[in-house]
């Protein structure tokens, strides 16, 4: 991690936050939202379980209210960007990472930390729990942004084009492991004890296939869907992380919306995280079977060795410093 990518992710984080702010305080006056086009963008494929519930749940249950119009493969907005589009006012929803949070309010950086959140269920309801109240209300206050929902990703596992057997971190020394471009997702990458290099989600097939990378991260249904089995031979089931993301949408557009509005969106964007969950976890539990049969090696490593090491490479990082007193212990309490 160089000193320039902090420096420019603090510049760039001060300037949306601005912006949001001014964006809400703008005052556009509440009334009945009328031909709203609710525009999403993500790097996600159209057959991601998270993009397929939004499309089959989402969209229909606010017909009579907005227009539900998603943009995936990053064809609007390149991966990384979304949030600030939202904060200038240039888009009005994205599924948004905590990693692409903590860019812009670094306190998100807790939910970037490995083998925090236990599983899916831990996931949910930590997002309900009032531990979240703070950071939803510094997203909206600071970025404009309301998150409606928690939607999961899965368990991020390691997916290898390389053939070496990866047992604990040290085996990793080396291996150029593609990441997603932010600080956060880098230093996850190198608390695994790899070489991570930042690149779009939109080019990991590619760099796989060319050698590129050695590797990505990613929970198993992405790696059946975006076909990176293709062109991988082995995954290893570290689970350093339980992915999630957030269904993220304009605080000033929401705020257009009358409380019967809000509450059937509300209602939406929880129903569709719903299926998708569960849709995600079934894949989960079956993708196993698949990959092997695809000729792929899956196996589990020593799971407590990369736990030990990635705990203690984020206890010791400056991440942690921004972390509200007390939450790592308040989240570890959910049940
Ligand atoms: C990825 O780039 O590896 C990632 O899985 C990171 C997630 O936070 C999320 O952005 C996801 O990509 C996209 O939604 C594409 O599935």
């Amino acid at each position: 991690m160089s000193f320039s990518i902090s420096r420019r992710a603090t510049l760039r984080a001060a300037l949306v936050v601005g912006l949001g702010a001014a964006a809400l305080s703008s005052g556009i006056a509440p009334a009945a939202a009328q031909g709203v086009t609710l525009r999403l963008s993500s790097p996600s494929s159209p057959t991601d379980q998270r993009a397929l519930a939004l499309t089959e749940v989402f969209g229909p249950a606010i017909k009579d209210i907005a227009t539900f119009q998603p943009h995936w493969n990053a064809t609007l907005f390149r991966q990384g960007t979304e949030l600030e589009a939202i904060a200038r006012g240039n888009l009005e929803m994205s599924i948004a990472s905590a990693q692409e949070l903590a860019a812009l309010i670094p306190a998100w950086s807790i939910f970037t930390a490995g083998y925090l959140l236990r599983d899916a269920d831990h996931q949910k309801k930590v997002f309900a729990s009032d531990v979240m109240d703070g950071l939803k209300k510094t997203t909206e206050d600071r970025l404009g942004v309301k998150l409606l929902s928690v939607m999961y990703l899965g368990r991020r596992q390691l997916n290898l084009r390389t053939e070496r057997e990866i047992k604990t971190p040290a085996d990793l020394a080396g291996l150029k492991l593609r990441m997603p471009n932010s600080e956060a997702w880098l230093f996850l990458g190198s608390a695994l004890g790899a070489n991570p290099l930042p690149l779009a989600f939109t080019e990991i097939y590619t760099a796989l296939q060319s050698g590129a990378v050695d590797g990505q991260d990613n929970p198993l249904p992405t790696v059946r869907d975006s076909k990176f089995f293709e062109v991988t031979k082995q995954v290893v089931l570290t689970s350093h992380l339980v992915d999630q993301n957030y269904l993220a949408i304009s605080k000033r557009v929401w705020d257009r919306f009358t409380p019967a509005q809000q509450a059937v969106i509300q209602k939406a964007a929880d129903d569709a995280s719903e299926l998708g969950r569960q849709r995600q976890l079934a894949l989960e539990a079956e993708l196993e079977t698949f990959l092997k049969a695809q000729g792929l090696k899956v196996y589990t490593p020593d799971v407590d060795a990369f736990r030990t090491k990635v705990q203690a490479a984020y206890a010791a990082s400056k991440f942690a410093a921004d972390w509200p007193t007390g939450m790592v212990e308040r989240i570890n309490a959910i049940r």
